[in-house]
């Protein structure tokens, strides 16, 4: 009966045959077809919102996603019998004006007649991380990570060197999105001592956790600063993100796509990133490197109100719309020359400021 059901369906189809058939839970597809058949079953009234109406309760978490699918991890008292499973998402989701999903989100999985687990709804977030992504035309702002409690930048004290910019950008994001930041400056055993910058931070009243995962420097302090969280790891290319997270579980299974995997030039594969439970309760999201981040809702004039240090001697400038880029009686421009505030920080500031204004046009 069901066989040939499939059969007439075949037969009107255009689409060539369908492989997953034999392999469900293969990887993603972008068979549109079967998301469709999928769909067209479900009475319209089964269609949710984004974000969900707040009596509809969420039953599993989004560990990664493709365009039209995602894999999603079902809360325990769900039920169900597969913990990790591939889900169809509904293509009648409200997209936001940022990407559908991410790693982290809460979402509500319903079957369809047809036995398909299909992502009706998506939780409201309580936290959010976003950039700005170059794309194929022009820029488009992009979800990397959903409901996480800490951002995690993870920098190397040497090869890479450690720069301050990304990680600038970074604190600015995290409190864009309601995301408490650390720094983990890792690589520690191919240095003699922290690299200097790294002070600056720690005045900030940022914690700062240095590892190595050669020599396993540090990771204790790590693990007791993930526990019972979920976290993002965000940071350029080659710190040691993939290893921290194997340093900390060696069971895990760290998939890294950026290269060997490449979608067509390796370093783009920018939706890569993956929900990870370690053992210990460490829930972590690991990020393919991440070397520019666009950021969202700061205009320049309020840039210096995500810059502490900055703001701190911004009261005192003689005029109140003060860039402290320029004017006369800027003290900010005066704390700088009087060694107050460090001048990598002064430069992020400036550095930031010019791309905002250019973004502004
Ligand atoms: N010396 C040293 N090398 C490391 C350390 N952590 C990672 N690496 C190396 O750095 C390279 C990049 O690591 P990976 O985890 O893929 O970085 P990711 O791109 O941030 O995920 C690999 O060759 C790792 O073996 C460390 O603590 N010390
Ligand atoms: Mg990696
Ligand atoms: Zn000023």
């Amino acid at each position: 009966m069901a066989k040939r059901k499939r059969l007439e369906k075949k037969k009107r189809s255009t689409v060539r045959e369908r492989q997953w058939d034999q392999k469900p839970e293969a990887d993603f597809s972008h068979d549109l077809a079967r998301h469709r058949r999928a769909l067209v079953k479900l009475p319209e009234h089964t269609v949710y919102r984004n974000p969900l109406p707040a009596h509809f309760a969420t039953n599993a978490t989004v560990v990664s996603h493709a365009r039209k699918w995602a894999f999603v991890r079902m809360d325990k008292e769900s039920g169900a019998a597969a913990e990790t499973q591939l889900c169809l998402i509904d293509e009648r989701l409200d997209e936001d004006d940022a990407s559908l999903l991410a790693p982290g989100d809460r979402v509500l999985v319903e079957q369809d007649q047809d036995g398909n687990d299909v992502v009706r709804g998506i939780g409201e977030r309580k936290s959010r991380l976003l950039r700005y992504a170059p794309r194929h035309r022009g820029v488009e702002k992009q979800l990397i990570a959903a409901n996480v409690d800490l951002l995690l930048i993870v920098a190397a004290a040497a090869r890479p060197p450690f720069r301050p910019g990304l990680i600038d950008r970074f604190l600015i994001a995290a409190r864009l999105g309601d995301v408490e930041p650390a720094l983990c400056v890792n690589k520690m055993d191919l240095v003699d001592k922290e690299p200097e910058h790294v002070s600056i931070y720690r005045e900030l009243g940022i914690q700062v956790c240095s590892t190595s995962c050669v020599t396993g420097r540090g990771l204790e302090t790590l693990r007791s600063l993930l526990t019972n969280k979920i976290s993002v790891f965000a940071g350029h290319s080659g710190v040691g993100k993939s290893s921290l997270l194997c340093a900390l579980d060696p069971q895990v299974r760290v998939f890294t796509r950026e290269v060997s995997e490449a979608t067509q030039r390796g370093k783009h594969a920018t939706t890569a990133s993956r929900l990870y439970e370690l053992h210990g309760n460490i829930r972590v999201i690991d990020t393919p490197g991440i070397r520019t981040l666009g950021l969202w809702n700061v205009g320049p004039d309020e840039l210096a109100l995500y810059f502490p240090d900055i703001a701190s001697f911004g009261g005192d400038c003689r005029f109140r719309n003060c860039t402290h880029i320029h004017e006369p009686g800027c003290a900010v421009l005066a704390a700088l020359a009087g060694e107050q505030l460090a001048p990598e920080r002064y430069a992020s500031y400036k550095r930031i400021r010019e791309t905002l204004e250019s973004d502004d046009r």
